[in-house]
């Protein structure tokens, strides 16, 4: 099981929505905040196993950590248009990429709406974060990507992500 986090907001429900779907373009939009989890099953073809991911709503951050057992890889999705939001979404980060139960996870950073007039670019992002320190002092490899779950932009590289053997 993966696990899809960040905080409220950011998009996850409508992402993973939209990658069990990629084929389709007319998928619903909306969301309502997830109290609680939500799972999705991605389908990869008929001899590939499928596989499940978790979403745990922004709301539950402070009981994430309950869920970070037998994880072999997590999405971090983050705002990109939300800045007041990112200082906290960092935080949210440093937490979880410093819990031993996920040393050795793959950990992937999801910049959502990126289609947002108001979003900042990846490296103004990181900037702010302090990504590159942060990288620095973690036992995780950390990748990103840069996607828009309502525009259905950048999706292919991040689903090759978490099919893709570890
Ligand atoms: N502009 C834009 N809006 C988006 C995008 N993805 C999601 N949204 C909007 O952001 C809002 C929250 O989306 P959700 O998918 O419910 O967010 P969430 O991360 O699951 O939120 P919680 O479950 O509360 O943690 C909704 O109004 C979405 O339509 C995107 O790529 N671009
Ligand atoms: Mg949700």
């Amino acid at each position: 099981m993966l696990l899809c986090i960040g905080p409220e907001g950011t998009g996850k429900t409508l992402l993973l929505r939209r990658l069990a779907n990629l084929t389709k373009p007319d998928i619903n939009l909306t969301t309502v905040p997830t109290v609680g989890m939500n799972i999705t099953t991605i389908t990869q073809g008929p001899e590939l196993p499928p596989i499940s991911i978790r979403e745990l709503g922004g709301s539950m951050a402070p009981i994430w950590h309950s869920y970070f057992g037998g994880v072999p890889k997590v999405m971090y999705v983050i705002d990109a248009v939300n800045m007041t939001q990112l200082g906290e979404a960092t935080l949210l980060l440093m937490d979880l990429l410093s819990h031993p139960r996920l040393r050795a996870s793959q950990v992937a950073i999801v910049l959502n709406k990126i289609d947002g007039a108001m979003s900042r670019g990846t490296n103004e992002l990181l900037a702010v974060m302090r990504y590159d320190t942060l990288q620095e002092k973690v036992p995780q490899k950390l990748v990103t990507f840069e996607v828009s779950a309502l525009a259905g932009k950048g999706l292919r590289p991040l689903l090759k992500w978490i099919t893709g053997e570890k």
